[in-house]
């Protein structure tokens, strides 16, 4: 019980008096600044991104919390990771850690820290050691091809993965919507993928020379962007790494070779250069600048360059009487190029962890619980929010609505095992924005996937017209037209714009701004469509290049179908599905990152910064609905232990039950029967002033004993 005694401020913030924003942010300040940066509510963990390397972690604070129950020691990541891993074994539940929180906030590392916490105390034996090896080095090759240099992160995950340790330790890793577009383009002072520069710095000459690639970044167009290094970062050694990981994992030699191979064709698809063909016959053509390049490409992955280059530049439709083939223009020779490069790549990752999940999957054989670790990107509000931003919004609203259920839901249990009689929690239910954005046929993406496959002309305009007459009187929704019906004119916005007002606002009823994400459509139908011409897909399965072939099994020929794949909104929407059915099969168990400063630099906290992320994160109302009943309950046993010495009949002897002797302390000191409620196993108490109250108390009690102890020690002498 050190949650008040031993941190700064207090431990838990369901202690917190009062509670407001100010003084919960003032708690974290104090914290962190003190080098605190864990933090409860209840059982959910704060975690302030320490931006430095502190010594709270490895084998000896492994051991420390292992052996202790939550409470009993300061708020700690792997305190949290015991309770989840010991419900998974004692209790045989699934269990889930969800790590939320925005870019740099320190999701990864978090989930790092909890599959080192598992795999540390787990079981042990030959075969698990190296199933344990292998789940950890999957770490280093997911991050080089799965995370970039961002302005807000330097290694930044582009992905959402849930790693799935089994028991005794086995595992899945799932992964959710690759951040594709980076592969083509980059933000200015951002990198493409690491791998991309891991191979160019770190692999050999020899190497380099197989795979026909120069050592300079500057050569590729994919990456020909200002920075192509990071501070603090070793491409080179990465790459050994990696290379090293992948071993390690199970990948053979033949099949790493391959995989640098399909990234190194990335890399040179980007340099393909496409002609503007147009003037010279009148219609609108492309074809291929340097023909070298691409015999290049269709030597290394074994493709004839003329199928090559026709596939490239030219589209054949198929109808059910015939097929026509046009040629494209410029703008869409090049977006068919640029789709293929993020297709490969995408689907190159996804083989990763497929082969990845080969390695180290729990082995058949008896169903073996299992302990979702899911690193999700949080709620992003960027000066320009597009598509992207839209459906990880959307993916956090969904959170929300399932972090507010299950705590409540989680709160209920337990009232329900101690036996104590449950009071209704009011809260703001956010299903109403869910349904705005999923609703399968009156929700902004079901609307966009009508208007994607809609003839005729269609464009991000007709789609926002059509989104501002659905939803001109939709409370949480907002565009200019809508909002010059019937709100305030609001001058910022942009005429192809629409405005959702997200949970984050809600609940609340407070802050400095309407913190409502204005999203652009621009570009909003593209995205969607994601096409990729079936003359690409058909190309890369002829190829004589197993990898790359296998990349692409829509492409046999024989394959006739002629229906569309799905939308990239309607592929994410089912992942977002997915994993809500994930998380409401397992036990969950909550980490909410917090990034103190947008410098990336240890010690500065600013509270403007915080206090945005507490309101997207919804932390005052997760208090608010974590102590709507009681504020605190402790297991019988530590509490008397803590204030025995408060008890007449129970200092300094005490000899019945635990319960029994908790009743009679809290008898002798006439509290309020209000603000107790005795469950099975634990007290609760209501509200924290009475816990403060029963701390003040034995703080007086321990220095009369103090005094006492000094005046009978002077009596000796
Ligand atoms: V993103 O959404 O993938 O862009 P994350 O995952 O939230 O983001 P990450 O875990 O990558 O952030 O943390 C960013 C950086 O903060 C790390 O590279 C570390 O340098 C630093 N960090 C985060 N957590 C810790 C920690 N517990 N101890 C020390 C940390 N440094
Ligand atoms: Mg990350």
């Amino acid at each position: 019980m050190t949650l008040m005694e031993d941190s700064v401020g207090v431990g838990d913030l369901v202690l917190l008096e009062p509670l407001e924003e100010e003084p919960l942010l003032k708690n974290l300040q104090l914290r962190y600044e003190n080098k605190e940066i864990y933090t409860y509510i209840g059982n959910v963990l704060i975690s302030v991104n320490p931006y430095q390397q502190l010594p709270i972690y490895g084998p000896e604070f492994i051991a420390k919390y292992r052996d202790y129950t939550f409470y009993e020691l300061k708020p700690h990541i792997y305190a949290l990771a015991n309770v989840a891993y010991q419900s998974l074994r004692d209790r045989d539940r699934d269990q889930c850690v969800l790590i939320t929180g925005e870019s740099g906030a320190g999701k990864t590392e978090a989930s790092k820290l909890v599959m080192s916490y598992v795999a540390a105390v787990c079981g042990k034996g030959e075969q698990v050691n190296s199933v344990k090896e292998q789940l950890l080095q999957s770490n280093p090759v997911l991050e080089a091809f799965g995370n970039a240099k961002t302005i807000r992160n330097n290694n930044s995950s582009r992905f959402v993965s849930d790693h799935l340790p089994g028991s005794p330790l086995g595992g899945v890793i799932t992964n959710y919507l690759l951040e594709k577009s980076r592969v083509v383009k980059q933000l200015e002072g951002e990198r493409n993928f690491h791998i991309f520069y891991q191979l160019l710095a770190g692999a050999d000459a020899h190497l380099l020379e197989a795979l026909k690639l120069e050592r300079d970044t500057s050569h590729y167009a994919y990456l020909n962007q200002k920075v192509s290094r990071v501070d603090g970062m070793d491409d080179a050694s990465n790459f050994k790494s990696v290379q090293n990981a992948m071993t390690v994992i199970g990948f053979s030699e033949t099949e790493i070779q391959q995989v640098l191979e399909v990234t190194a064709l990335v890399l040179k698809l980007g340099n393909v250069e496409l002609a503007d063909e147009s003037q010279a016959n009148g219609i609108s053509a492309s074809g291929i600048r340097d023909e070298r390049g691409v015999q290049e490409i269709g030597e290394m992955i074994g493709l004839n360059s003329e199928e090559l280059e026709k596939a490239l530049c030219s589209r054949t439709m198929k109808t059910a009487k015939e097929e026509v083939v046009t040629t494209l223009n410029f703008t869409q020779a090049q977006y068919a190029r640029d789709a293929l490069a993020k297709n490969i790549y995408s689907r190159l990752f996804n083989w990763i962890v497929n082969r990845i999940n080969e390695s180290i999957k729990v082995g058949s054989g008896e169903k073996k619980k299992v302990m979702g670790v899911l690193d999700i990107y949080g709620f992003e509000i960027l000066e320009d929010n597009s598509f992207e931003q839209f459906v990880i919004n959307y993916c956090n609203e969904k959170l929300q609505q399932v972090f507010i259920e299950m705590t409540l839901k989680e709160e209920q249990e337990e009232y329900k095992r101690e036996g104590i009689p449950w009071t209704k929690v009011d809260y703001f239910d956010n299903g109403i924005i869910c349904n705005l954005i999923e609703h399968n046929q009156q929700g902004i993406l079901a609307m966009l996937d009508e208007e994607c496959l809609r003839p005729g002309v269609v464009s991000d305009s007709t789609f926002l017209v059509k989104l501002n007459q659905v939803f001109s009187k939709h409370g949480y929704y907002e565009s200019k037209v809508t909002q010059n019906a019937q709100r305030q004119y609001d001058h910022t916005m942009g005429l192809s714009c629409f405005r959702i007002c997200h949970y984050a606002v809600l609940g609340q009823g407070h802050g400095p701004s309407r913190p409502i994400v204005t999203y652009n459509v621009n570009s909003f139908i593209d995205k969607n469509n994601d096409l990729l011409f079936r003359d690409l897909s058909q190309a890369m399965w002829k190829a004589q290049h197993p990898l790359l072939q296998s990349l692409f099994p829509e492409g046999v020929p024989t394959q006739t179908s002629l229906k569309r794949p799905p939308t990239a909104g309607a592929q994410f929407k089912s992942s977002v599905a997915i994993l809500m059915k994930n998380l409401y099969s397992k036990n969950p168990n909550y980490i909410r990152c917090i990034k103190p400063n947008e410098h990336q630099q240890r010690g500065q906290f600013s509270s403007e910064l915080v206090a945005v992320q507490t309101r997207y994160l919804g932390l005052l109302e997760n208090v608010r609905v974590r102590r709507a009943g009681y504020a605190y309950r402790q297991r019988y046993g530590p509490f008397l232990e803590r204030y025995r010495l408060l008890g007449r009949s129970t200092w300094p002897r005490w000899n019945g039950g635990d319960r029994e002797g908790v009743e009679k302390v809290l008898g002798e000191l006439s509290l309020s029967s209000e603000e107790l409620a005795f469950g099975k196993t634990k007290i609760f108490i209501r509200s924290p002033k009475t816990l403060f109250y029963l701390e003040e108390k034995r703080h007086l009690r321990l220095q009369q004993l103090a005094t006492l102890i000094q005046k009978i020690y002077r009596g000796w002498r």
